[in-house]
């Protein structure tokens, strides 16, 4: 059934020898010459995403980004054709993986007919940008950063407002912290053992243009990718991929999106399943939610699409050149190696059953800070205070941990993160012991008051276990508290703040 094979962009060392690259950029340049109110443009499909053309009078709003590119902000489509179309990016939701691969789907088909229609190959497919490969994969392929096409005429697939990870215009992805653990997990909402909370693919949730946590593959890679290419100058010059509202407006998106989306083939190719809910199957338009719909070339109406049309490249007219990630599931042997380490003697290991719990379903706070944090450049520390009774049941699993009786999982959580400013990464240590990184992407949307969590900000979800497992193995669980760091990655400017409503820890019984 397949028709198309979308490919690796460092073919041809990523430069425009790679032709996928020269007709994208071909396609992209036709795109970008139509007028925002066009629903064939490059405007029209970036505000599919999200967009900050009304009532944002600085930067990020479209009029104050610097060129190139251009970016135009009228004629505005009439407002039944932004009700219908604009803002609809699923983000920190199980919608992510089928409406981003139906987005990806309908941007493909528009630039594919502008290639045939300049003579190009009629099979022309969506290049993707698959940073973890070997050799300098993991730096932004070289067509995106030269100024001008082989013929000398300017390139449209340079972006100004892209700054990178040290935020000096060097575009590459740091590995890690940015990795590919989440191929590893094997629930796509819900967790165990080799499943952190919450889920593979994403949190249950409605129509999601801005919400709370994300599933494991949209935190790490995806919004690691986002503000890493993105990063930041200063809190009126950041890069568009760091932002939701301004991503789309860059090209490289589209490479990065297609690299999740390989990523979600692969892990389905892996074995590992999609929600069978009908909830999840039918979209949020099943529940009185908005519809997931895109212009296409042969339909101005726009195609609806659910997550059921996209849950397997199987049903669709695309396969990707290579499905590898070089993770395999181990699902037994992380399990075998934590109990080993915990000192259990494994001689009579049974397989551990595939639990699906939901998110937070049988988990119990067990610690908390007291309250609010704001942070600054130099970060910010504060104690998670154990609430006795309910935390020691988590030494006790450990000291009572047996093949039938796997000890609790720990997590630790940032609630109700808000701020204005996405481009950034938080490091947090617990002990001096780095727990993990988290990015901001999508902070600014989540934060705001017309968003559709009211304004709540981001929460992030990090698996502590191996790092309790370890104070436990050193006796040093007797304390009454965890001393937790946050450190950002980039500056926060004097002008912003970025605030933490609460540190909580939970812990989650696997038996
Ligand atoms: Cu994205």
């Amino acid at each position: 059934m397949a028709t198309y094979t979308r490919k690796n962009a460092w073919n041809q060392n990523g430069t425009f020898s790679n032709s996928d690259l020269l007709w994208y950029a071909k396609g992209v340049r036709a795109m970008q010459a139509r007028a925002l109110n066009d629903q064939a443009s490059w405007w029209f499909f970036a505000a599919i995403h999200n967009e900050y053309l009304s009532g944002q009078t600085t930067f990020p709003g479209w009029a104050y980004i610097s060129a190139p590119p251009a970016v135009p902000t009228s004629p505005l489509p009439s407002q039944s054709i932004r009700d219908k179309f604009w803002n609809q990016c699923q983000h920190q939701s199980w919608y992510f993986e089928p409406w981003h691969r139906g987005y990806l789907i309908a941007i493909e088909a528009q630039i594919r007919a502008i290639v045939i229609g300049l003579g190009g190959p009629n099979d022309w497919s969506l290049p993707y940008w698959n940073y973890f490969g070997p050799g300098n994969q993991y730096k932004i392929p070289p067509a995106f950063t030269q100024l001008t096409l082989p013929d000398g005429s300017p390139n449209p697939l340079f972006v100004k407002a892209r700054y990178g990870p040290r935020n000096n215009g060097d575009i590459y992805i740091p590995l890690p912290p940015v990795s590919q653990d989440c191929q590893r997990n094997t629930i796509y909402t819900g967790s165990n053992a080799v499943t952190p909370n919450p889920g593979y693919g994403g949190p249950s949730t409605g129509f999601s243009n801005a919400g709370s946590v994300s599933g494991n593959l949209e935190n790490n890679p995806h919004n690691m990718v986002h503000t890493y290419i993105g990063g930041s100058i200063t809190s009126t010059d950041y890069g568009l991929m760091s932002d939701p509202g301004t991503a789309a407006l860059d090209p490289i998106f589209y490479l990065h999106h297609c690299n999740i989306d390989r990523m979600w083939a692969s892990w389905n190719a892996a074995g590992n399943a999609n929600p069978t809910s009908t909830n999840w199957l039918k979209g949020p338009a099943a529940t009185g939610g908005r519809k997931f719909v895109m212009p296409m070339p042969s339909s101005r109406a726009g195609w609806v699409y659910t997550p059921n049309d996209m849950k397997s490249l199987s049903q669709l007219n695309y396969v990707y050149d290579n499905l590898s990630t070089g993770i395999t599931k181990q699902l037994v042997g992380s399990l075998a190696q934590r109990l080993t380490k915990l000192g259990v003697n494994l001689i009579q290991t049974q397989p551990q059953p595939d639990e699906n719990m939901d998110m937070g379903g049988n988990s119990e706070m067990v610690g908390a800070n007291e309250g609010a944090l704001t942070l600054k450049n130099s970060g910010a520390r504060t104690a998670v205070r154990f609430q006795k009774e309910a935390w020691a049941k988590v030494p006790k699993s450990l000291m009572n941990a047996s093949v039938t009786k796997v000890p609790d999982h720990v997590y630790l959580q940032l609630e109700n993160v808000k701020g204005k400013m996405d481009s950034n990464v938080l490091a947090v240590s617990v002990n001096h012991k780095l727990a993990g990184h988290v990015s901001l992407f999508g902070l600014r949307k989540a934060s705001s008051n017309d968003g559709h969590h009211g304004g709540a900000g981001l929460t992030f979800i990090l698996d502590i276990t191996n790092l309790v497992d370890e104070l436990h193995l050193n006796n040093a669980l007797d304390a009454d508290s965890l001393d937790v760091t946050i450190s950002p990655d980039n500056d926060i400017p004097n002008d912003e703040e970025i605030t933490v409503g609460r540190v909580s820890l939970h812990r989650q019984p696997q038996s």
